[in-house]
Formats: structure tokens, sequence, C-alpha cells
């Protein structure tokens, strides 16, 4: 084994480690060192986080704000509004939980130095809509990230968490992660107490509508890479409502957010022909949805099914008239800044295209699906709840821990718990935190046993798609094709095509089928095989090769899933063509799942879903 014998194994020992500092993991560091004075605690990164993760190039807005010190909104209204947004179907414990705790977080934000705009006439935070409030947030993140660094013992930026380890004496309690380092090479081992996964979410599982040298633009971060799916699914975690991908309205090419548009500057959007189709459609989404088409506002999904129904109609292109509401100079300063915070990308295209958004509407378009915890959609890991609220069946331990002792998790890792965006993933960051420390100090044990052999053979899986390069190499004379090895870039490209064709990407409307589902399952099974011959040709394509396993593992889950749920629950998500109506006799419930790696088998289940707001 000449590319891991020739390495650093360099052995790191913590009591809480946290993998992934985005904004879960930062709340996680913040928080560990509030409870924990004495702990070591230890943050790994990919990137380095100062600007890494979804918000590395900032946010605008902060989604998740109650303003419960202005009486603005109750945490129960916000269980209500996630409820009827994800079409019924939320942890509503988890929901409440973090609700109730998000302004603390804001407020510390503020402390911290994040300019968050005022409204001149009542000296509040601006607010954008009912949740959601104005902030100039272009370093929001390295704001954050500063007081997360400030708290760790220690972090380690750089290093890619490619696998979790189990305890060797106790199997199914979390012992501690590996990964490698993207700079020098060298092999990490972390032991570890207690483990707060807070790896972010995934984009580029399903091919992006950008193509060529743009294919890097999608909405969600490119480097989101589906490690907090992949790391707990081949530990054997519950996961839940790895179907309910999600699909963002977005401006056209740049992918810039609508939610400040329609919410604060009060721009609409219409067909080409001027029509407002939410309004024309709404009978036939009742039909469709019953009740759920009643809920105000109208769940987001139902907004791009209606959205989608005037494309396919030849209605297109669909318009947000940005020229009709940017009448004075403020508004077309939040306007401009609410891409230059945010979504630099959308004001290239407006430079680019002559578009001035003053003189004409912009076009809107959906987004290829992305797999979130965070955001209006809840895929992720079953959790247990917090004992003052969670029914009973939710509890099983501590709260914010998976199915696997010791493990925890937050933002865009757990599942159930939708629009907690940017403060509320910080703040269950500092939830997950606050219950890894209790469960250290309850535990009383030294840092759990690792399996020296389990390791070694860790270590030689991991660094071997160098060596298959290196000797599939000389195969070629030229180009990138290999008879010995797939690019990490082929193998995604594969992924995203099977994910796009069979599992209701962009080109198919979203829509799939049992035979579909079952063939994408084929084809990826063979991907999954072929994933031993994947060739890095250094340190950075190695990570490419990592990030693609997780995506693998977690669009396997997404088809899975998808396969299980046999209703349409979210159309403007996915259809299920073969059951094309949501079905709330039969599929009012959680899906789950539990990957055993070993027998290399899934097992599917239902969960149920408990209403503990009125
Ligand atoms: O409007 C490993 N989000 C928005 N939230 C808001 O509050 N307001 C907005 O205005 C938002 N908008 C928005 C948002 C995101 C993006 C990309 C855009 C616009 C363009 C959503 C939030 O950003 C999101 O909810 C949170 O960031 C989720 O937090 P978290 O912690 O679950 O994920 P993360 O921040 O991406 O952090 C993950 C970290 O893990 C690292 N990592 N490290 C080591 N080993 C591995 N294997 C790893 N894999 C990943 C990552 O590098 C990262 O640091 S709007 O459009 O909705
Ligand atoms: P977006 O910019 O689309 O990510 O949206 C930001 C926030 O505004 C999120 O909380 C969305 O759910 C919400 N939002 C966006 N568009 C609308 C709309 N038309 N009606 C109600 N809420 C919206």
């Amino acid at each position: 084994m000449p590319f891991f014998s020739s390495r650093k194994t360099i052995f790191v020992d913590s009591d809480v480690l946290i993998i992934g500092g985005g904004f879960a993991g930062c709340g996680a560091a913040y928080e560990s060192r509030y409870w924990g004075r004495e702990l070591k605690i230890v943050v790994v990164e990919k990137a380095n986080i100062e600007r890494s993760g979804a918000v590395a190039h900032g946010l605008s807005a902060i989604n998740c704000y109650m303003g419960m010190q202005w009486g603005e909104n109750q945490p129960e209204d916000h269980v209500r509004y996630a409820r009827g947004d994800l079409m019924g179907l939320v942890r509503e414990d988890l929901v409440y939980d973090i609700a109730r705790h998000v302004d603390a977080t804001v407020h510390k934000f503020e402390e911290w130095g994040l300019p968050i705009m005022r409204d001149p006439n009542t000296g509040r935070y601006l607010r954008e809509g009912k949740w959601q409030i104005m902030i100039h947030g272009e370093s929001y993140k390295p704001i954050v990230a500063e007081a997360a660094a400030k708290s760790a013992t220690r972090v380690y930026n750089r290093i890619m968490v490619t696998h979790l380890l189990m305890d060797k004496a106790r199997p199914g309690r979390v012992a501690g992660a590996v990964g490698f380092s993207v700079r020098d090479g060298n092999f990490y081992v972390f032991r570890a107490k207690a483990v707060i996964v807070a790896a972010g979410g995934a984009s580029h599982i399903y091919r992006p509508r950008a193509i060529g040298e743009g294919t890097g633009r999608t909405w969600y971060a490119p480097w989101s890479s589906a490690s907090a799916y992949g790391l707990l699914i081949e530990a054997g975690a519950k996961m839940i409502q790895m179907e309910n991908k999600i699909v963002l309205t977005r401006f056209k090419d740049g992918y810039g957010p609508v939610g400040a548009w329609f919410l604060l500057l009060k721009a609409h959007a219409t067909n080409a022909y001027g029509e407002n189709y939410e309004v024309s459609r709404f009978n036939e989404i009742k039909s469709l949805v019953g009740k759920y088409a009643d809920i105000k506002p109208m769940p987001t999904c139902l907004r791009n099914h209606a959205m989608l129904e005037e494309i396919k109609a030849g209605k297109g292109p669909i318009y947000m008239h940005t020229q009709q509401v940017l009448d004075t100079k403020e508004k077309e300063e939040i306007g401009w800044e609410d891409f230059l915070d945010m979504t630099i990308g959308q004001a290239v295209v407006w430079a680019s295209q002559n578009i001035d958004p003053k003189e004409r509407a912009s076009e809107l378009t959906t987004s290829e699906p992305y797999v979130m915890g965070s955001h209006a959609t809840c895929s992720g890991a079953w959790a247990s709840g917090p004992d003052d609220c969670a029914p009973g069946d939710y509890q099983w331990g501590y709260n914010r821990m998976t199915t696997i002792e010791g493990l925890f998790g937050a933002g865009d890792t757990i599942g159930g718990s939708a629009h907690k965006f940017s403060s509320g993933s910080f703040t269950e960051g500092r939830l997950a935190a606050k219950s890894a420390v209790k469960y250290i100090m309850d535990l009383k044990e030294a840092t759990p046993q690792v399996d020296e052999a389990q390791i070694t053979k860790l270590a030689e899986k991991i660094f071997k798609p160098l060596q298959t390069y290196k000797v599939g190499r000389n195969e070629i004379v030229a180009g990138t094709v290999s008879p010995s090895y797939l690019l990490p870039l082929q193998g995604l490209q594969r992924l995203e095509k099977i994910m796009d064709e069979y599992v209701g990407g962009y080109t198919t409307f979203y829509v799939t089928n049992e035979h579909l589902l079952n063939r994408g399952l084929e084809l990826l099974a063979m991907l999954r095989e072929d994933l031993d011959y994947v060739g890095a040709e250094d340190l950075h394509q190695l990570q490419r090769a990592w990030e693609l396993n997780h995506r693998v593992l977690t669009a396997e889950a997404v088809a899975r899933h998808t396969l299980f749920r046999q209703e349409t629950r979210w159309p403007g998500y996915y259809y299920r063509a073969d059951h094309p109506t949501l079905d709330d006799a039969d599929w009012h419930v959680f899906t789950a799942s539990e990957y055993d790696a070993k027998a290399d088998q899934w097992r599917m289940s239902k969960l149920p879903v408990h209403h503990v707001i009125e």
C-alpha cells in the first residue's frame, strides 16, 4: 500500500468533535465551549471556516427570526408556518425548539458585528417578510466563524472527513472520524467522546441547468457535497424524508433568490401574457392537493407547480416585474444589494445581458433539485427531540442525537425540521452541542476505543484513487478516457444524468414513476461498483472522489425514498406519475431508511407525524 504507508498518520483526541464548520458547526463550537469550559472541542472542516459552506459568499437576509421582543411572532406560529409549507409533514418538536431559541442567536450575530438593517420608522429590524429580516451580509460567515474559532480548542481546516468511526467495544456507538488533509495529504484519525455532524446539504446530485464552464453555477453551493448524509448513511443512521428534495424558483441563469423581491419589494411574477398564474391555477391546484391549497402563504412547492404548468402550457417566459417596483433610489439599492451580498452571479447576469432591473422584467425559472434539511424542505437524519416537548416516540436519549449513540447532528444534517435557514442552523448547532456536552458529562467514560485494523483498511481505501490513477494513467497517451479508471468529474456527470432522467430532474419536469426509479437504482448500483475504480490525479481530485462517494450514497437514498412514498406529496418538487395525488390516508407519515453497509441492504419504514401544536 505505497500511497498510504508513505503518509503520516495524525491522531487527534477530543471530547467534542464537530465535522463541518458551516453555520451549524459554528453554533456547535460556540455552545460546546459555553457548557464545557474545560472540554477539548475540535472542529474539522474541508475548506477554511472563515469562508466555508453555503454562506461562504454571504447572504442578504436572515430567513428565520421570530421578533419575540417586539411581539411579532411566537414559536408556535413558526411551527404552523413550517408545517403548512411542507404540506403537513414536519417534526413539530424540532421546529418549535429552534424557533424558541433563534432570536437569541440573531442578537448574538448583531453583537459580534453583523449589520442588520433597521426600519427607520419603528427602529426594529427591517422585515423582508413575516419571518425574514434584511442584513448587510457579505461578511456574515467570517463574523460568525470568528466566534467559533475563538470557542474551539482547535480548528483543523482543509481536512476532508470521509468516514465515521465506531467504538470497538460498543459497535452501536460513534468513536470519531477519519479524513485526509487536502493540502499535505496526511491521514487524520479523530477520536472523540461525542461527534456532531454539521457537514451541510447537497448540490450536484442532479444535473444542473447550467452547462459547460458554467456547470459549477448552481443555487446551493457547489461545494455542498452531501457529506452530512453520506457519512451518516454509511454508518447506518436512520434517515428521513430523503425524497423531499427541494426545487427553487430563481432568477434565470444567475440563480438569484426571489424572497426579497416578492416579500419586501412587493414585486409580482406573471407569465409572458401578464397573467398571475398563482391565481388562475388555484382551482386546478385545489383538485390536486385539496385543503393544502388553502394554506397561506401558498406552500413553496405549489408556487413552483403553478409556474411549471405555465411553462408546460407554452406561456413562458415567466417574469418577475422588477421594473414595477424599483421606483426609489432606496429600493433600487436594496434590489442590487440583495444579489451583491448573496448571489453576485445574478448581478453579473444583469450587467452582462444589459438588463437594467428598473427598466425591464427578469426571467424566473425553476432550479434542479437539491437535498437539504434547512430550507423549505427537510431531508436528513432522524433525531431525538427535546425532553420537554417531544412526543415519547420522538425521544430516545439526548436532544439531536441520531439513532447512533454519541452521534449528533445539526443544520442540513437533521431531517424533519424545515425553515431553519442560517440562523436556525446555527441555533440547532447550539442545541446539539448543549446536549452532546451533557452526554459526555453523564457518560464519565474515557475516549472510545477505535479499531486499528479498521483504520488501516480505511486508509488504504481512502488513498486508493491516487494509486489507481498513477498506474492507469500509463495506459493512455492523451485525453481523459482510460480503460482502468474513471475521473471524479466523469462519475459526477454520470450521477447527475441518472438522477435527472430517472429520479425526477428538470429535464423530465421532475416526473418519475416506479419503473423509472427501479431502472435508476440499477444504474446507480453500477455506478457504485465503478466507484472502486475512481482515479485521482492529486489531492484535490481525491477530495472530489470522496465527495462523489457521499453524493452517490445520498442519491441512492433519495431514489429509494422516492420509490417508497407512493403519492405526490409536494407537486412542484417532484411528481410520482403513477401516484399523482396527495394521499393523507396512507402517507401522512415520515419515510425512513436504514442502510446496512455490510449487507448492502436498505430497510424502509414509515414513522408517525405527531402534531404537538394546534
Ligand atoms: O434566501 C465538510 N441560505 C439562506 N439562509 C438565510 O438565513 N437567509 C438567506 O437569505 C438564505 N439564502 C441562501 C442560503 C444559501 C445559499 C447557498 C444561497 C442563498 C445562495 C441557507 C443557509 O445558508 C443554510 O440553511 C445554512 O448554511 C445551513 O447550515 P449548515 O451548517 O447545515 O451547512 P453549511 O453552512 O453549508 O456548512 C457545512 C460545512 O461543512 C463543511 N463540510 N467538512 C469536513 N469534511 C467534509 N466531508 C465536509 N463536507 C462539508 C463545509 O465546507 C461547510 O463549512 S436564500 O436563497 O434562501
Ligand atoms: P428565497 O429568496 O426564495 O430563498 O426566499 C426567502 C424566504 O422568503 C424564504 O423563507 C421563502 O420561503 C420566502 N418566500 C419566497 N418567496 C415567497 C412568496 N412568494 N411567498 C411567501 N414566501 C416567500
